[in-house]
């Protein structure tokens, strides 16, 4: 499971995102598709449009929980981060089939370092629950937008998004890459790649789990919440994962709720409660 070869990571150095397919098998992931729609949050889009995620720092001994703390996935992050890494948090985004929610253009690491972490050593991995197309909102990203710095994301309509300006000249390059996954399929991306997704216009459900790390010479000095301070990462072996290993898909892990400080409030994002 997520294992990955040095061409693989030259790619991911190179453009700033790789692709693993058949990361992990799809009976052992799509269990997690129980957790969506849970503890939902709705983060308020450009446009004023709703898009759906749940989130997590500390991990319980759920399936939730387990995931980013198994081995193979811990051991993809500190690969692609160059050195031991801890959870910064995960989360499920999902979009119903014909909602019009989407992630507007930005790189993680433009709100993360607003928590006072000093270098963008930080990775995600994002894993298709199901199967991912233009259709219905697949990520999409600005190949090598990695290697641009950090842009400003001022507020663009309701929403915060990265500097429109900047967004469209290093789009006019012509790499923008729709990430089109199929269940079971992997794609790593540095928290500096510009990206989004759009809406889903299908009759089908895209749901995302994203598993984000930061290395652990990498503190934020002024975290928005508890758990993105550096911490022990309490591994688990694959086998932990495996349908059968653990009594619970989700309960043990809390997921962030909208009131927690800084979560939304500070960061400058809308972020609500789902009804
Ligand atoms: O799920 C998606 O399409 C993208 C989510 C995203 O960009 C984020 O959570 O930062």
């Amino acid at each position: 499971m997520f294992e990955i070869d040095d061409e693989q990571l030259a790619s991911y150095r190179r453009d700033g995102y790789v692709v693993l397919r058949a990361a992990i098998p799809v009976e052992v992931v799509a269990p997690v598709l129980d957790a969506v729609g849970r503890g939902a949050l709705v983060v308020i889009d450009a446009a004023g449009n709703r898009q759906q995620l749940n989130s997590w720092t500390w991990c319980g001994d759920d399936l939730l929980g387990r995931l980013p703390r198994c081995e193979p996935l811990v051991n993809l992050a500190a690969a692609a981060i160059g050195g031991p890494v801890h959870h910064w948090h995960s989360k499920l985004s999902w979009k119903s089939p014909g909602s019009a929610g989407t992630w507007d253009w930005h790189q993680d690491f433009a709100f993360w370092v607003e928590e006072g972490v000093a270098r963008p050593a930080m990775t995600t991995i994002g894993i298709a629950l199901d199967d991912h197309d233009r259709d219905n909102g697949c990520l999409r990203l600005i190949e090598g937008s990695h290697r641009h710095g950090v842009i400003d994301h001022p507020a663009v309509g309701a929403g915060r998004a990265a500097d429109p300006d900047v967004v469209e000249a290093l789009a006019s390059d012509g790499k923008i890459i729709d990430v089109e996954l199929n269940a079971g399929d992997a794609v790593v991306f540095s928290s500096t790649m510009l990206h989004g997704s759009g809406a889903n216009a299908s009759d089908r459900q895209r749901s995302f789990l994203h598993c984000s790390y930061n290395a652990m010479d990498n503190p934020a000095s002024d975290p928005f919440i508890d758990g993105h301070q550096v911490h022990d990462l309490v591994t688990v072996p694959a086998a932990a994962i495996e349908p059968g290993a653990y009594d619970r898909v989700w309960g043990d892990t809390a997921f962030i709720q909208p009131e927690a400080t800084g979560y939304g409030g500070r960061s400058g994002y809308q972020v609500i409660a789902a009804e």
